[in-house]
């Protein structure tokens, strides 16, 4: 299925005053508080976030799965749906691919609906956390960090395997997300767990091209609970380093423990340049990969403004690659992408309002209390008309939600690929 122009700006139609008098309104006291409007918005409307391929079918749990029915069961199909996502919200210009659950058959016709669907490839992602079809050696007790040197080349050549499939796809960087760990005291001898893993990822990093990036993911525990061989920002930072220029860390909210200071993770590493990529979602607990925004909106906000910062003062940091790195069990997950979409892009609204010049002033004068009042008078403006003008620039929905609703999307999808269709991957 694929969504006309026409039937987007139709939907637009009923709401498109009462937006123009609510942007009209928003930006002229903007503009009364120097604030440069057009150049905010399309800073909004620049902002593109990478839509994972395992993120358009119900997941996120090891018990059931509640399917919410006509999910994408190829790779075509996952590419449409997030052609879907960038239609009706003009921010979701890329897919980030999996391998091995979406490994292309035909490469020049995927390239080719990707380009038909306006998206590129972002980074590509192994996967050793799982026993391959077919393959020699298992991972059940590690891959990159495993004793057997058998088992890590099996996953050394995984990766670099991983990377021709990027490079055919016009993808520019790996994603390395490691489960190895231990799940009891004794069973590992972390020095040598670690070693392991820092000359594999020295290997892979080998066959990296030019102009590729390796991004390190770290997480501090789960599906090994007692400890996790790249468990925390510093681990992986060090390990980047050990590679080389090239290597950087890649910071998911989920993966810290409760009540980490992320936003402060984030500003050390982009300081020291080595901020390469960024996973979005939201949680209570854990891993949770619940919906940017849903739970912690106030920490989202705060995250964005050290990326803010960091975007314009610390041009030794590339500009890092985003992706939505959720998956769940409750909603339609478009819809959830869309609410996750929104929520990205309201945070960074808001940072942008912000008045840096006027927050480092306050500091120098040691005001605590004007502080917190610059960066809450922009968290608590509604930014909302400012995000909407920005996706009516580029020909999205004034609210995709709704008219993903009225255009009745999944419907079409269901009738297109039937009930009991099945995404592939988790
Ligand atoms: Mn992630």
């Amino acid at each position: 299925m694929k969504l006309k122009k026409e039937h987007i700006q139709d939907s637009n139609k009923k709401g498109v005053s009462i937006h123009g008098e609510e942007f009209d309104f928003l930006s002229n006291q903007l503009t009364k508080h120097g604030v440069d409007v057009p150049k905010l918005v399309q800073k909004l409307a620049d902002f593109q976030v990478a839509i994972p391929s395992w993120a358009l079918g119900a997941g996120g749990t090891r018990f059931g799965r509640f399917s919410f029915y006509g999910e994408p069961a190829s790779l075509e199909q996952k590419i449409e749906d997030v052609g879907l996502l960038h239609a009706l919200t003009k921010t979701a210009g890329a897919i980030s691919l999996h391998i091995p659950w979406d490994i292309p058959e035909d490469y020049g016709a995927i390239r080719q609906l990707a380009t038909a669907n306006e998206l590129i490839f972002d980074a590509v992602n192994s996967n050793t956390f799982q026993d391959q079809k077919n393959a020699e050696q298992s991972y059940r007790y590690g891959s990159l960090s495993n004793r057997s040197k058998v088992v890590r080349e099996q996953a050394i050549q995984h990766n670099i395997d991983v990377i021709g499939i990027g490079e055919k796809l016009g993808s520019k960087s790996l994603t390395v997300w490691l489960a190895d760990g231990a799940n009891f005291p004794g069973q590992h001898n972390f020095q040598t767990a670690l070693l392991n893993t820092e000359n594999s990822l020295k290997e892979i990093y080998a066959a990296l091209p030019d102009d590729w990036k390796l991004f390190i993911e770290y997480k501090p525990y789960e599906p090994n609970f007692y400890s996790t061989v790249i468990q925390d920002w510093g681990t992986s930072f060090m390990l980047a380093n050990a590679c080389g220029e090239k290597a950087y860390t890649l910071v998911d909210l989920g993966h810290h423990l409760p009540n980490t200071n992320i936003e402060q993770i984030v500003s050390t590493l982009m300081l020291k340049g080595k901020l390469g990529g960024f996973h979005f979602n939201d949680s209570k607990y854990g891993d949770d990969d619940s919906t940017v925004g849903s739970v912690k909106p106030y920490a989202l906000f705060l995250i964005f403004n050290e990326l803010v910062y960091g975007m314009e003062h610390n041009p030794q940091n590339p500009y890092p690659a985003w992706m939505i790195d959720a998956s769940h069990n409750i909603k339609d997950p478009m819809e959830d992408l869309m609410q996750s979409l929104e929520a990205i892009q309201e945070a960074y609204a808001k940072a942008l309002l912000i008045d840096q010049a006027e927050l480092m002033a306050a500091q120098r004068e040691n005001d605590v209390v004007l502080c917190q009042e610059i960066l809450q008078n922009a968290y608590r403006t509604d930014v909302r008309p400012l995000v909407r003008q920005a996706r009516l620039l580029k020909g999205g929905a004034l609210n995709p939600l709704m008219a993903y609703r009225s255009l009745q999307v999944r419907e079409a999808l269901i009738k297109e690929r039937g009930k009991h269709s099945i995404a592939t991957g988790l």
